[in-house]
């Protein structure tokens, strides 16, 4: 062997050694106490502003609109010449959350169209590089949260239809007849996710102050492929070991990973077709949803969930135990269309009267059932009847004595009697509109 080969091997091997010392660190991941402590505050916060912003909103056609009409790169890159959004006002954004009720934002980073919705060194395919704006919306939301004490989360997708090597390319590329936009058939898959994915994420993890969290979407488009990932997770964990890793691939938890989050469904419901049945009994567990039917802006989206019904997912995920994370896709000038802010006020000011039963509870004790659900914390038991007419309410056993039943709003006594076959309650009627009877237990 030559020396000139000896050598190269020699640094082959090291590199190899140097790549699986992360890897063997997520494989036995032991959360540190900080990020321990992160899951806590992010199961007490219950719920939380998804927010899908892209130069696809210029379209206002959702945020698949690259790949639905099935565009070259050289089209999509005319999109960022016309996104200036001077209407975007970060501090107006984090207080209509916060007037909504919501505790954290999970914002795109970049969604599948790879583009930066924040300043990045990595690749100029970014808002400051390529947008009339030439500003970063990312960092005035990010120190607007902080100033007004919420969590900001980055979405960040996986999946790239944009950068030439994300190669071999995935199911995207051929789920709805084959669509070529133009990229050359070739491309170094390592560098894709070592250099431009962690760069970004370093980026991320470094210049926005501390973090919420990673929220990862997209890796469905290629299942099988390696993704690198405890590398990209030690990585994470290494910059904050607070913020947690959330991934949407819709597989169970794999080392690593802080949160498990189920999309357009329950925890362990498969009514989506894509999420899987297995709920983590160990991860803190996140749902969500859309507030009309779309993720990115949709100007003729009409489907418009109603406050009630928001109400009534939020309540249904906490008796699941698991955050309902509730989007909104913002106009291309920054603004956040009427029908949303709306709605997320109504919702806000319910929560103001029925908080105290949602927020910090875990889901429990009693199984969620289609009459309602229940959650608990310190010696409270909170009986959300959302779906149950008749006077009286008869629930399996109740496992702790049962002192008191009042109902939440008015304090007013509740009638019950306690078994060992159950618990009955005699319900007080619905008031008009009343989306949740609460039933407040106090139990030792
Ligand atoms: O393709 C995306 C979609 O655009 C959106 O971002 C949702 C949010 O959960 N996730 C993907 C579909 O799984």
């Amino acid at each position: 062997m030559s020396k000139r080969i000896s050598r190269y091997c020699a640094v082959s091997i090291l590199l190899a050694a140097f790549n699986t010392l992360p890897l063997m660190g997520q494989a036995t991941y032991q959360p540190t106490a900080e990020n321990l402590k992160a899951r806590q505050e992010f199961q007490d916060a219950k719920f939380g502003m998804f927010i899908h912003w892209g130069v696809y909103s210029v379209l206002g056609d959702g945020e698949w609109i690259f790949h639905n009409r099935k565009m070259t790169v050289r089209e999509y890159e005319r999109l960022p010449r016309f996104f200036n959004p001077q209407k975007f006002d970060a501090a107006a954004w984090v207080a209509l959350a916060k007037a909504a009720g919501m505790k954290y934002i999970t914002i795109t980073s970049r969604h599948h169209d790879g583009f930066a919705m924040f300043d990045s060194k990595v690749s100029d395919w970014n808002i400051v590089g390529r947008t009339p704006y030439a500003r970063d919306p990312l960092k005035m939301l990010a120190d607007e949260c902080h100033r007004q004490g919420i969590k900001l989360f980055f979405y960040y997708s996986q999946l790239d239809w944009h950068h030439p090597d994300y190669y071999p390319r995935g199911k995207t590329a051929v789920d709805r007849g084959p669509w070529d936009n133009g990229r050359p058939d070739r491309g170094n898959w390592n560098a894709y996710l070592d250099d431009y994915m962690d760069g970004q994420l370093r980026e991320l993890l470094t210049n926005y102050g501390p973090v919420g969290g990673i929220w990862f979407d997209g890796m469905w488009d290629k299942p099988d492929a390696d993704w690198h990932l405890e590398k990209t997770y030690a990585l994470i964990h290494q910059l904050q070991p607070a913020a947690l890793i959330i991934p949407n691939h819709h597989q169970t938890p794999k080392p690593g990973e802080d949160v498990q989050t189920f999309e357009k469904d329950l925890p362990g419901r498969n009514t989506a077709s894509f999420n899987t049945t297995y709920v983590s009994d160990r991860l803190p567990l996140e749902s969500s949803n859309t507030l009309n039917d779309s993720w990115g802006f949709n100007i003729t989206d009409r489907k418009y969930k109603a406050p009630e019904q928001v109400e009534e997912m939020l309540v249904r995920s906490a008796g699941n135990n698991s955050n309902l994370l509730l989007n909104i896709g913002p106009m291309p000038n920054g603004e956040i269309q009427e029908e949303f802010v709306t709605r997320l006020r109504a919702v806000g000011e319910w929560l103001s009267r029925y908080g105290e039963a949602i927020y910090s509870t875990r889901g429990g004790p009693l199984p969620p059932a289609d009459w309602g659900v229940t959650t608990q914390k310190a010696n409270k038991v909170y009986v959300h009847i959302l779906n149950w007419n008749a006077p009286l309410l008869a629930l399996p056993p109740v496992a702790r004595t049962v002192k008191t039943a009042q109902e939440l709003l008015t304090g007013s006594p509740v009638q019950f009697t306690q078994s060992s076959t159950g618990l009955v309650l005699h319900v007080p009627a619905a008031r008009k509109d009343e989306v949740d009877r609460v039933i407040v237990l106090a139990v030792e």
